[in-house]
C-alpha cells in the first residue's frame, strides 16, 4: 500500500477519535489525472490541479495546495460565467491534458506545470520550469515564462507607461492624493492582465482573489511573470485572443460589460471641490451658455451637504435641490452629486442614515462586535457592510429623495475605503464583514480580504438602487475605487491628480490601460485636480481630454478652477473649439459605447488593439490612442514644447481629421513582429491650437450640427464623412439617450459601406434594425479625396450634388435611409 493511500484511511481514523479534530481533516494526497468532459484534473502530492475549458478560447484554473478546493464563488465571475463549458479532446500520445477547438493544454510533471499552446501548437503560455507554484503559509506564488516579444498591459489605473512590462504592481485600493507616475498601488484593483506578442498570440489571465494581490512583470526576472496573493484561492482565468481584442472581449464576457451610459455623460462636464451654492451652480450654467461652450452635466462636491453628512444638503446654500436641479435642466443640465459612504455616527439626532443603518444593524464591526467608528468628513463615521444584499438594498433605498428631485447620477468617492487619522489610511485588517449573499456561504471575513472589492460592492448597491428607484432610467455612478468587474456598475475616474504637464502625460496610457481592464468610461481631472494649470497646460488637457471617454473637468479647493473661460478669450476659445468637436463627433462616440456594451471593445483603445500588427521597433506609439478604430489621436510626447516628433500611422492610408486632406507619408517604416507591415510615417510639430487626429480610409465617420447639450435636438443634416479606403464602413445608432426603451428595441442601428468603382463610389445602406425614429430629416454624404465634378443616384432620385475643389469633396444631400439603399455618386466624366 502507497503512502498516499494510506493518509486517506488515517484521517479517518482520527476523525472517529475526536470531532474535534473534523477541522483539521489532512490533506488528501496521490498522484492521480482524472480526464473531466471539459478538462483535467490532476493530483500531485498534496496538490490538486483542474483545469477546465469555459469555451474554446477561456480556460479556469484552479489549484489547491492542501488538496481541496474552497468555495466556488466570486464577486467578479457570475455562477452563469463559471458555469459554462465545453466539452475537450485528450491530448494525443501520452501527455496529460486536453484540446478545445483553439488550444491545447498540457500539464506536465516534475513539476507540475501548465503549457497552453494554440491550435498551430505554438506557444502562448507556459508556467516557468523552476517554481511555478510556491506555497508559505496560505500565501502563494505563481510563475509563468515571458517570452522576448510579450508587452503587457492592463491591471486597471496604475500610473506609468503604457507597456508594464519590467514593473511590479500591488493591488490594495488606496486614497492616493498627490500620487505621481511611481506610485503604487493607486485607488482601484484589477489583478488582471493581457500579454501581447507572444510566439502564439495574446492572452489575458485574471486572478480571481480579492487580498493584497501582486503582480511582477517581469522586474525580479526578466524571463518571468510572477503573481501571488498573501491568502485566498489560486484560481485564475486564461482568456486566449489570439487578438487584444479577443482577450477584452472574452474577459469583459466573464467579469461584464458596462452597460449603455446615458447620452448626456458623453458630453462636457464641470465639475470642482466645489460649488459652494445652488447660486454659484445657477452661476456656472449661466456662464456656459453665456459664452456658448457646450456642456451636459454640472458635479455637487461634498459642500452641498449639511455638515458633510451624506444624503443631506445644507439648507441655507441649496435650500431646494429638487427647484436647482429642475432650474439647471431648463438649461440642458443634468446634476450629478456624491454621495460618500460613510454615515455620520449620530445617535438621537434625526439622521435618517444612521436611524435605518442601525436598526437594519447594517455597519461593520470591530472584532470584539461593537461596530468600527473612524473619522472621515462628517467625523466620527459607520461604514455600510456592503457585502451584505440586504445592506445594499439598504443602502440603494437612501437614494431615494434624491433622485425624486432630478438628480441625474451619483458620485461615490472614498470608497477605498479612506479613513483619516489611521496610518493605514482604511480600516484595520481585522475589521469584519459579513457575507450574506447569494451564491456564497453565509460567513464573516475580515477586511484583508474584502478591502479591495468594498468600493466595487458600494458603487453596485448604488447602481442597483438607481435601478430600483427609476426603472425605466440608465443608472449612472462615477467611482474612484473599484475591483475586476466594476464596470459593470460604475465608471471611473484616476483620482487625485496633479495640474502638471506630466500629469497631462500621464492620461493617455492610464485611460488606455483601464480600457484594457474593462473600464470603458474612465477619465482623469482634465486640467489636473491639484493646483491650477498654466493657461496652455489647461488647454492642451481640454484638447486631449475631448476624445477621451469621460470629458469632465474638476479642480480641488483652493484653486481658481478648471472653467474653460479662465485665461482669457484667446484660451477660451481653442477650448470651446474641442468641446464642440467632441459634442460634432457624439453619433460615433455613441454607437462605440453601443459596441462597447455588446462586446466590451473600449471607446478608447491602444493603437496595436485594431491594428495588431502596427508595433514598431523604430516608431514610439506609447503616446497615441484610438477612439474607435476609425481615429488615432496623435499627442506631442513632449506636450509642453513640441518638437518636431513622428506618427507612425498602421500600414494603409489615412486622412487628416481636420483638414479632410489624404495624408502623405514623409517615410515608411518597416513594423510587426515580423516585419511584415509598414507603418506610415509623419512628422508634425502641433501649435497650441492644434492636435494631431487622424481617419483611416476606409471609414464612413458620422458626425451631427453642433449642438449647446444633448437635451437640444440638432438642427440639420447628419453628415456622413466618407473617406474611402478598403473595407470601408461606419454605423449609426441612436435611442432616446436615457431610458431603457432601447431594450425593447426602440433603437436604431444601421450599418453602412462604401465601395469605390471605376467610375466613383457607391454608398451602400444596409438594414436598419430597431424602430427608432432618428431626429435627422436628411442626410450629408460627404466624399474626402474627391476631385471633379459628380452626380448621384439613390433609386429613381437624382440628389442634389456640391464638389469643392479646394477641399477635394463632393457632398451629396439625401433623405434619410431607413432601407437598404445604394448611392450612386460618379464622377462627372465618367457619367457623360
Ligand atoms: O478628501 O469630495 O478625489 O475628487 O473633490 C477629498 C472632495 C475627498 C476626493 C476626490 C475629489 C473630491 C474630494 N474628495
Amino acid at each position: 500500500m502507497s503512502h498516499s493511500a494510506f493518509r486517506p484511511a488515517l484521517g479517518m481514523l482520527l476523525a472517529l477519535l475526536s470531532p474535534l479534530l473534523l477541522a483539521a481533516t489532512p490533506t488528501p494526497v496521490g498522484n492521480s489525472t482524472t480526464p473531466l468532459r471539459n478538462g483535467t484534473e490532476i493530483r500531485d502530492g498534496s496538490t490538486l490541479l483542474r483545469v477546465t475549458a469555459l469555451s474554446d478560447d477561456i480556460l479556469r484554473v484552479r489549484v489547491a495546495a492542501n488538496g481541496r478546493f474552497g468555495e466556488d464563488a466570486s464577486w467578479v465571475v457570475s455562477a452563469e460565467a463559471r458555469g459554462q463549458s465545453v466539452e475537450v479532446q485528450p491530448l494525443p500520445g501520452k501527455a496529460s491534458g486536453f484540446r478545445t477547438r483553439h488550444l491545447s493544454v498540457e500539464i506536465a510533471r516534475l513539476p507540475l506545470r501548465l503549457i497552453v499552446r494554440n491550435a498551430a501548437g505554438e506557444l502562448v503560455v507556459a508556467d516557468a520550469i523552476d517554481r511555478p507554484f510556491t506555497w508559505h503559509d496560505g500565501a502563494f506564488t505563481v510563475r509563468k515564462a515571458l517570452t522576448a516579444h510579450e508587452h503587457i498591459v492592463g491591471l486597471g489605473d496604475k500610473a506609468g507607461p503604457l507597456d508594464r512590462r519590467g514593473e511590479e504592481f500591488v493591488d490594495w485600493n488606496t486614497d492616493a492624493y498627490l500620487y505621481q507616475e511611481s506610485s503604487d498601488p493607486l485607488y482601484k484593483s484589477v489583478p488582471f492582465y493581457i500579454s501581447v506578442g507572444a510566439p502564439g498570440g495574446s492572452y489575458g489571465l485574471y486572478l480571481d482573489n480579492t487580498w493584497r494581490t501582486w503582480f511582477d512583470l517581469g522586474k525580479r526576472d526578466p524571463d518571468a511573470i510572477e503573481f501571488g496573493a498573501p491568502a485566498g484561492a489560486l484560481e485564475y482565468y486564461l482568456i486566449y485572443g489570439p487578438t487584444a481584442r479577443q482577450v477584452v472581449e472574452g474577459y469583459t464576457l466573464l467579469t461584464g460589460r458596462p452597460s449603455l451610459p446615458p447620452l448626456w455623460s458623453l458630453g462636457y462636464q464641470q465639475s470642482r471641490y466645489s460649488y459652494m451654492s445652488a447660486d454659484e451652480v445657477r452661476g456656472i450654467a449661466s456662464r456656459m451658455r453665456h459664452e456658448r461652450i457646450p456642456a451636459d452635466v454640472i458635479w455637487l462636491d461634498i459642500d452641498y451637504q449639511d455638515r458633510n453628512r451624506p444624503f443631506t444638503t445644507n439648507k441655507a446654500t441649496f435650500p431646494d435641490l429638487a427647484q436647482l436641479a429642475h432650474d439647471v435642466g431648463a438649461q440642458g443640465f443634468k446634476l450629478v452629486a456624491i454621495t460618500d459612504l460613510h454615515i455620520a455616527d449620530l445617535p438621537n439626532q434625526g439622521y435618517a442614515p444612521y436611524d435605518s443603518g442601525i436598526a437594519g444593524d447594517q455597519f461593520v464591526k470591530r472584532p470584539d462586535g461593537s461596530r468600527y467608528v473612524a473619522e472621515v468628513w462628517p467625523g466620527a463615521s459607520l461604514f455600510p457592510d456592503f457585502t451584505r444584499a440586504t445592506t445594499r438594498d439598504w443602502w440603494g433605498g437612501l437614494y431615494k429623495e434624491f433622485i425624486a428631485s432630478g438628480i441625474a447620477g451619483f458620485w461615490n468617492d472614498m470608497n477605498e475605503p479612506a479613513i483619516f487619522r489611521t496610518e493605514s489610511k482604511t480600516m484595520p485588517l481585522d475589521t469584519v464583514h459579513r457575507i450574506e449573499e447569494p451564491g456564497f456561504a453565509t460567513r464573516s471575513a475580515t477586511h484583508a480580504e474584502i478591502h479591495n472589492i468594498y468600493g466595487m460592492q458600494n458603487t453596485r448597491a448604488t447602481f442597483d438602487g438607481e435601478a430600483r428607484l427609476a426603472p425605466n432610467e440608465r443608472p449612472y455612478v462615477m467611482t474612484r475605487a473599484s475591483f475586476a468587474g466594476g464596470q459593470r456598475y460604475a465608471v471611473t475616474w484616476t483620482g487625485d491628480n496633479s495640474s502638471t504637464w506630466n500629469h497631462l502625460r500621464m492620461v493617455v496610457p492610464m485611460l488606455l490601460n483601464l480600457g484594457m481592464s474593462g473600464f470603458a468610461y474612465s477619465g482623469a481631472d482634465v486640467g489636473g485636480y491639484a493646483g491650477q494649470p498654466t493657461p496652455e497646460l489647461l488647454t492642451r488637457w481640454d484638447e486631449i481630454a475631448a476624445f477621451t471617454p469621460v470629458f469632465r473637468a474638476h479642480s480641488a479647493k483652493g484653486s481658481v478652477g478648471k472653467e474653460p473661460w479662465h485665461d482669457g478669450p484667446e484660451q477660451t476659445a481653442i477650448r470651446r473649439r474641442f468641446i464642440e468637436e467632441r459634442y460634432r463627433l457624439l453619433p460615433y462616440i455613441y454607437s462605440l459605447a453601443d459596441l462597447n456594451a455588446r462586446t466590451g471593445a473600449p471607446l478608447m483603445r491602444p493603437v496595436f488593439f485594431d491594428y495588431p500588427d502596427s508595433i514598431t521597433a523604430g516608431c514610439d506609439q506609447s503616446t497615441d490612442f484610438l477612439l474607435g478604430a476609425a481615429m488615432l489621436i496623435a499627442p506631442p510626447p513632449n506636450l509642453e514644447d513640441p518638437a518636431p516628433y513622428r506618427i507612425c500611422l498602421p500600414e494603409g492610408r489615412w486622412y487628416d481629421y481636420w483638414s479632410g486632406a489624404a495624408v502623405v507619408a514623409d517615410t515608411t517604416l518597416t513594423a510587426g513582429w515580423n516585419d511584415q507591415s509598414k507603418s506610415v510615417v509623419v512628422t508634425a510639430t502641433p501649435a497650441l491650437n492644434e492636435l494631431p487626429v487622424f481617419v483611416r480610409a476606409g471609414t464612413i465617420l458620422p458626425r451631427q450640427p453642433l449642438i449647446q447639450s444633448t437635451s437640444e435636438t440638432p438642427n440639420g443634416p447628419l453628415t456622413l464623412e466618407v473617406y474611402p479606403g478598403d473595407d470601408c464602413h461606419g454605423t449609426l445608432y441612436l435611442d432616446d439617450g436615457h431610458s431603457q426603451a432601447y431594450r425593447q428595441g426602440h433603437y436604431l442601428r444601421q450599418r453602412i459601406r462604401c465601395l469605390t468603382t471605376a467610375d466613383g463610389l457607391v454608398v451602400t445602406f444596409e438594414t436598419r434594425a430597431g424602430d427608432y425614429r432618428p431626429w435627422w430629416p436628411s442626410i450629408d454624404v460627404v466624399i474626402h479625396g474627391w476631385d471633379g465634378a459628380a452626380s448621384a443616384q439613390v433609386g429613381a432620385l437624382t440628389p442634389s450634388v456640391e464638389s469643392n475643389a479646394a477641399l477635394h469633396v463632393v457632398r451629396v444631400a439625401i433623405p434619410d435611409q431607413p432601407q437598404v439603399a445604394d448611392v450612386v455618386v460618379r464622377h462627372a466624366t465618367a457619367a457623360r
